[in-house]
């Protein structure tokens, strides 16, 4: 039998100290051989120490540091390069640090793979998935943001924004060479964008996107801003 892939999940932090145990339990207790990387922009609260701390007793955990904050979008693409670089990672997966994305999604991400998929979203706009407490404000937003992007940039899939995905070696490499304009939250729409073109092929899992665990959100109004001006300059310049 052929070997597992060997799956590396990159997880961008900032001040998510409150986070990491959690996270680093829950992925271990769902599969021991997924490799995880945490991305911190040296968070003032030291989650890179507490990535450290957890890295001490599960041979699992990475961490890759960087020196301030420069956005969740290049803090994955920065994760991708290294965890294949430096880890010998095959398939990537997305994941955020707060638990709203549930780590007992990763397998059915990382088999829509194996079924020839380049890219697998987690999908919070397919039958079976939604989300939970979230505000008419929140609703709102993702709403707008996504009905945007997906128009304005034609996007296929129906939950262009979800930020939990998995990404086959190829489709990561593509992105890590082709230098997005976008280090934010905008990265999710754009390499979509980009990889559609390119014929990737792509499919949604259902999921539930959970209340953040601890911590606060890091989606600000100067965040929505830069979103929405980016799809414009994206649909504009091409990636
Ligand atoms: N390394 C790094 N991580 C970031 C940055 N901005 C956000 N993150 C992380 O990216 C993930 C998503 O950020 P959130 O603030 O949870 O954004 P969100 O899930 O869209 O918003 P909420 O639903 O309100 O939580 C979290 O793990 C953050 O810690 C950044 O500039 N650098
Ligand atoms: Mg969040």
């Amino acid at each position: 039998m052929e070997a597992p892939a060997r799956t590396c999940i990159v997880i961008p932090t900032y001040n998510e100290k409150e986070n990491v145990e959690a996270v680093v339990l829950a992925v271990s207790a769902v599969d021991p051989a997924f490799q995880m990387l945490f991305v911190d922009d040296s968070s003032p609260d030291g989650t890179a120490d507490e990535v450290r701390r957890m890295a001490a007793s599960h041979a699992n955990v990475h961490l890759l540091v960087r020196e301030g904050k420069m956005g969740i979008g290049s803090a994955h693409m920065d994760g991708f390069r290294h965890a294949m670089d430096e880890l010998g990672a095959q398939v990537l997966v997305e994941m955020d640090s707060d638990l709203q994305h549930p780590p007992a999604k990763v397998p059915e991400l990382v088999s829509a793979l194996g079924r020839g998929y380049d890219v697998a979203v987690a999908s919070r706009k397919v039958e079976g998935g939604g989300t939970t407490n979230w505000s008419l404000w929140r609703r709102a937003v993702s709403r707008g943001a996504n009905l945007l992007a997906r128009g304005v940039l034609g996007l296929k899939v129906k939950d262009s924004t979800s930020g939990f995905r998995a990404l086959s070696g190829g489709a990561a490499g593509a992105l890590v060479e082709a230098r997005l304009p976008t280090s934010s939250y905008s990265f999710q729409v754009a390499s979509l964008f980009y990889l559609q073109k390119r014929g990737m092929k792509m499919t949604e899992v259902p999921f539930v996107f959970e209340p953040r665990k601890a911590g606060r959100s890091k989606m600000g109004l100067g965040e929505m801003a830069r979103f929405f001006g980016n799809i414009l300059k994206i649909r504009a310049l091409g990636v």
